[in-house]
């Protein structure tokens, strides 16, 4: 009798330390959990395939590190972003990155991020900013290299005689500044080359559409023998619009766009697009590097540049294969 009570005894204490055992297993879990990296990261919004890949890259990369991402779409607007960047900072987030719709604007709201004691990084697009110490760092593409890129190769495609028409990116933003920068510094080397016609159609395919059939009915849309796109998007609405109006894309205006996406490749390859100025979206792998790094306050470059290459019709059969966006 007694030496069953005592084994009883034992059992049920046994159960009770292991019971305890896994709350305090359970605790740890919870604790290391707790312990992970909380990224918020505002993103522009979807407006092309460029930003479709970067997202889906931001996204995998995160999640295979293990990193809490708190993932906000933006839809091209920059007042969403504030209010994004706002709640990640009354989150607590370790760190918060953002790829700005434009680049004037955030000074306050950087402000805020500093004084909360939380690091910064853009990634993809830069900001104005008086204070440099607003963000840690920023990693993307040299934007004025690539205008400069197209028209190098739209002065070869024309043999630099050119009425150029312009299809700019969204109003504000970096890459709309710098690309158009980059392309006029080329363009005054040639003095048969121009601009004749210039509007934004906000990186995306219908807004490219919508505003090449507007040039098509200008007055003198006839002079038009060249098409500079600001992104491959607006570019492939274009030619979708020169194809309506019975003019033969690539042939009869020859056009150079900017990103390298698979679209661009395709429309290569049916003779449609001419050049393809690669901007590598696939940064996912090297921004959460810089946030890791950030985040233990190791230092890191000011500024981080992306490399990317220029493709044209001759390669787009055998590079199509190997496009990862
Ligand atoms: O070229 C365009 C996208 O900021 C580099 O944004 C990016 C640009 C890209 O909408 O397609």
């Amino acid at each position: 009798m007694k030496i069953s009570s005592v084994y009883r005894t034992s059992i049920a204490l046994l159960a009770f330390t292991t019971a305890c055992v896994f709350t305090q297993l359970q605790a740890l879990a919870a604790d290391t959990g707790q312990k992970k990296l909380v990224v918020g990261f505002s993103q522009v919004g979807a407006e092309s395939g460029w930003r479709t890949a970067n997202t889906e890259s931001i996204k995998s990369e995160a999640q295979k590190r293990g990193i809490d991402l708190r993932f906000s779409d933006a839809q091209q607007k920059q007042e969403n972003q504030i209010k994004a960047i706002r709640s990640f900072i009354a989150q607590g987030v370790d760190v918060i990155a953002f790829s700005p719709v434009v680049e004037t604007g955030f000074e306050p709201v950087l402000q805020e991020a500093k004084k909360a004691g939380i690091p910064v990084v853009l990634s993809d697009r830069a900001v104005k900013v008086s204070d440099p110490s607003l963000y840690v760092t920023f990693l993307g593409s040299d934007f004025v290299e690539e205008g400069r890129r197209a028209a190098n190769a739209l002065a070869k495609l024309t043999g630099g005689k050119a009425n150029i028409a312009e299809l700019v990116g969204t109003v504000g933003s970096a890459p709309a500044i710098d690309r158009k920068k980059g392309f006029e510094e080329v363009l005054a080397k040639y003095p048969d080359m121009k601009i004749i016609m210039s509007q934004s159609g906000d990186f995306t395919r219908a807004k490219g559409k919508e505003v090449m059939e507007a040039f098509l009915k200008a007055p003198n849309a006839k002079e038009i023998n060249a098409l500079f796109a600001h992104n491959d998007d607006m570019a492939l609405g274009a030619i979708q619009a020169m194809e309506e109006a019975g003019i033969k894309p690539g042939q009869d205006i020859k056009i150079v766009s900017i990103d390298g996406v698979r679209g661009a490749f395709e429309a290569m390859k049916d003779g449609k697009l001419n050049v393809t100025v690669e901007c590598n979206p696939l940064l996912g792998p090297q921004l959460f590097d810089l946030v890791e790094k950030v985040a233990n306050k190791e230092e890191v470059p000011k500024r981080v540049v992306s490399q990317e290459g220029v493709y044209d019709e001759a390669q787009a059969a055998a590079e199509l294969p190997k496009r990862q966006y």
